[in-house]
């Protein structure tokens, strides 16, 4: 599906560091893309509701490693879902009366324009899984035929499932112990019960048509996909197998990312499905993680409405560290929006303290597992420089302006 409009970003003078991020699997930072080529894979929303701040926090993550990657001077290959047919989307349909494929199509296109207000870069490829179906259906097909996929025992609805054990490796993403698997499996769309199942934590790949839902005719029968199976064969068709990074929430580590990475590696014959899996922590509202079935949600699209700077709001999602689960709360916004009114003061100086040396401890800092609120203390402390002693660099104010639009997407003239 279309994408959303490309930013240009400035280029900037010096070094670029080796990026290193911490990886699920291995639990340990490693460095990332060594090579020259850099693919990665994000997913996506499932649109059933607007944009929260738990979702902005997100992909502004992947959009810093997106930017460093760029000052880096990789050519970036990244991937980016929408679950635009699933469970919840159905359920939200129903429960409004509205159409299943408008209220997707109307999500969609309202996440579209806070990624944009927000300056994110959009992906090289945003794609959906009603668009994919084909390619779904010819994995789960190969899955079959190799053995790692199964159908469930009922002749009413014979609905294929993945053999969770199927690589030899089942676990090795998440590390959690079978205890939390099978906990966060029933709790995160997963069906332990169904009778049929050869496991209880066999997922599922193909739901054969049910009375009332939709459904795509194919070789496996009239049905529709599973979560897993999407991200699965979207990034696997792309990217390869083998890709840089899998990213997404700390919610999906299982067993979303579990599953597709084994999905992946038992239909390829080859792993790792991505050399690094990583999670940002979740974004709560009034002490619980902000989502869309507990409705504690602070909508992008609300704070664009009320005429907020999106420079304050990625400033105030920057603030913390991405890794870190933590609380929105409006005095971040207020906080973010003094920071950001005195960076513009210093952006307009005629000149300032030399800022190349500013240039690398962004870097240095975004290197290090992103870390944000050291960038973001780098360049208050040019800041204060600036405000106190002075310079006579006539370069230094555009160039620390560059700086913070380039590697955090923060633009100090205002735009728009
Ligand atoms: N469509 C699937 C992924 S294939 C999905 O999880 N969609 S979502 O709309 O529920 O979430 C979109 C992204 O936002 C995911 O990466 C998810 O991990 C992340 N996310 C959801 N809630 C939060 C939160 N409270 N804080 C931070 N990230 C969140
Ligand atoms: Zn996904």
């Amino acid at each position: 599906m279309e994408s959303w409009s490309p930013i240009a970003v400035p280029r900037l003078p010096g070094t670029p560091r080796q990026l290193r991020l911490y990886d699920t699997a291995t639990q340990s930072l490693q460095p990332v893309a060594p090579g020259r080529a850099a693919r990665m894979y994000v997913c996506g929303i499932t649109p059933y509701d607007a944009t929260h701040l738990g979702h902005a926090a997100t992909y502004l993550a992947f959009d810093l490693v997106y930017r460093f990657w760029l000052d880096a001077g990789h050519e970036v290959h990244y991937v980016q879902n929408v679950t635009d047919i699933d469970d919840p989307l159905l359920e939200r349909a129903e429960r409004d009366q509205d159409d299943w494929v408008v209220l997707a199509m109307r999500e969609t296109a309202l996440f579209r324009e806070d990624m944009e207000f927000l300056r994110v870069l959009p992906p090289t490829e945003f794609v959906g899984a009603v668009e994919t179906i084909p390619e779904i259906v010819e994995f789960v097909r190969k899955l079959l035929a190799s053995g790692a996929a199964y159908r469930a025992d009922d002749p009413e609805y014979p609905d294929v499932y993945f053999a969770h054990d199927a690589t030899g490796r089942f676990g090795y993403e998440s590390n959690y112990d079978t205890e939390t698997m099978n906990a966060l499996f029933a709790e995160r769309g997963g069906d332990p019960e169904r009778p049929g199942k050869r496991h209880p934590l066999d997922a599922l790949l193909w739901r054969m048509a049910r009375p009332g839902e939709p459904s795509w005719e194919s070789e496996l029968g009239e049905g529709r996909p599973g979560w897993h199976v999407e991200c699965s064969a979207i990034a696997l068709n792309r990217l390869g197998i083998g890709f840089d990074i899998q990213g997404g929430g700390s919610d999906l580590a299982f067993p979303h990312h579990e599953f597709s990475a084994a999905h992946a590696e038992a239909l390829s014959g080859d792993e790792p499905f991505a050399r690094l899996y990583v999670h940002a922590g979740m974004i709560g509202l009034n002490g619980q993680k902000m989502s869309k079935s507990k409705g504690n949600l602070e909508f992008v699209s609300r704070l664009r409405a009320d005429g907020v700077d999106p420079a304050a709001l990625r400033l105030a999602l920057l603030a913390g560290h991405y890794r870190s689960d933590r609380q929105w709360t409006a005095d971040l916004l207020g906080e973010a929006e003094q920071r950001l009114a005195s960076w513009r003061e210093a952006a307009a100086l005629p000149s300032g303290p030399p800022a190349r040396e500013l240039v690398d401890q962004v870097r240095d800092h975004l290197a290090d597992d992103l870390d944000t609120p050291g960038a973001l203390a780098a360049v208050d402390a040019w800041m204060d420089q600036a405000r106190t002693t002075g310079g006579t660099d006539a370069d230094a104010p555009g160039l620390l302006a560059d700086t913070v639009d380039a590697l955090l997407g923060i633009p100090l003239h205002r735009v728009g």
